[in-house]
């Protein structure tokens, strides 16, 4: 039977488990670091799974739970999760990818994983539901200063990029969405979809990818990804902003050099190719100091919070940027 999502962990932490039953984050990355995470959870081994339709509804799946650190704050509501979202494919008004991306076609789907590698290979995404599936909840920072805690279901990238063997000559992976303009309307008219280059890519420098924090999301609440979530798979980059946790992922490629990322090939000066979380650096048009949380108080709830650099995960991440100057690597 696959396991139902614990509704225990809709509540804060405080009125769930004393504090001290979590284990601090560092502890925690640690473990996740040593690959004992999954060794210390019973029955966590093999993942419930079967064949899914194209447009077959959301349905859950077997996870260990979380047993890291809580981000802070309440969880935000699934409903706010799955109707208030960044997919331009699908227009770009917030409410535009539920209304639009319930017909986007999961399956057949496949991730390629190519470039500088020995070999390359082609996952079939019911091969990767079929992992061993952890929950990870995390903050996500948007750009645009709001902000979500959202329970995500995946595994390490790590994981993915261990399919193959990497040459000594690659730096930097990049990621490619699903080019398909008759499924994604936002791909055909730049008034849907505004003025982007398709398809979305994103890139990371190759520690950044290895990093255990960096998560490939195959879910959230417990069951599989929505459409406008970034069926059937999707990154999740928690101490960077929303845009680099790119969506509906369709291919991996080992470079040597920097890949272009499609916010930054759009406004290079107002999106950079690092995007980490940073209250001290502002976008030229807003203040990254403070952002809206967005939680059971409805959506324009006043909710502002101060904004953490690498948005709270510093202490898990800023030694990969030690020596660069935060302000020019924006
Ligand atoms: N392919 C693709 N990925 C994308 C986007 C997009 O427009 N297209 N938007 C990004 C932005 S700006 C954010 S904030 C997050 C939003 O993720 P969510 O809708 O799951 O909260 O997705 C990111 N990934
Ligand atoms: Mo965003």
């Amino acid at each position: 039977m696959p396991r139902r999502y614990q509704p225990s962990l809709r509540l804060r932490e405080s009125e769930v488990t004393p504090e001290s039953v979590y284990l601090s984050r560092r502890q925690w990355l640690a473990q996740v670091a040593a690959g004992l995470t999954f060794a210390a959870l019973p029955g966590s081994a093999s993942a419930f799974w079967g064949k899914e339709s194209a447009q077959a509804p959301r349905r859950p799946l077997k996870f260990s739970p979380y047993q890291g650190p809580w981000p802070g704050g309440e969880l935000t509501p699934e409903d706010k999760v799955t109707s208030y979202n960044n997919f331009y494919e699908f227009g770009t008004a917030k409410d535009d990818p539920a209304a639009n991306a319930q017909g986007l076609r999961t399956r057949p789907w496949t991730l390629t994983i190519d470039g500088l590698v020995e070999k390359p290979v082609t996952l079939d995404i019911d091969s990767l539901l079929g992992w061993p599936l952890e929950e990870r909840i995390y903050r996500l920072r948007c750009v645009e200063a709001w902000s979500m805690v959202i329970p995500w279901l995946g595994f390490p990238l790590a994981r993915l990029l261990d399919q193959v063997k990497i040459l000594g000559s690659a730096r930097y992976l990049a990621f490619e969405t699903l080019h398909d303009p008759e499924q994604m309307p936002g791909q055909r008219s730049a008034l849907v979809g505004g003025s982007l280059p398709w398809p979305y890519v994103e890139g990371l420098r190759l520690d950044e990818a290895r990093h255990p924090l960096a998560l490939i999301a195959v879910g959230l609440y417990g069951r599989t990804l929505p459409p406008q979530n970034g069926a059937p798979l999707r990154l999740v980059v928690p101490w960077k902003y929303g845009f680099k946790s790119i969506k509906s992922i369709v291919r991996l490629t080992l470079t040597d050099r920097q890949p272009p990322t499609t916010w930054n090939l759009l406004a290079p000066h107002e999106y950079g190719f690092y995007a980490n979380v940073n209250p001290a650096v502002d976008h030229p048009r807003w203040s990254q100091a403070s952002e809206r949380f967005i939680g059971n108080d409805g959506l324009f709830g006043m909710k502002r919070e101060a904004t953490a650099l690498f948005n709270g995960y510093a202490t898990e991440v800023a030694q990969l940027y030690q020596g660069q100057d935060l302000r020019v690597d924006y």
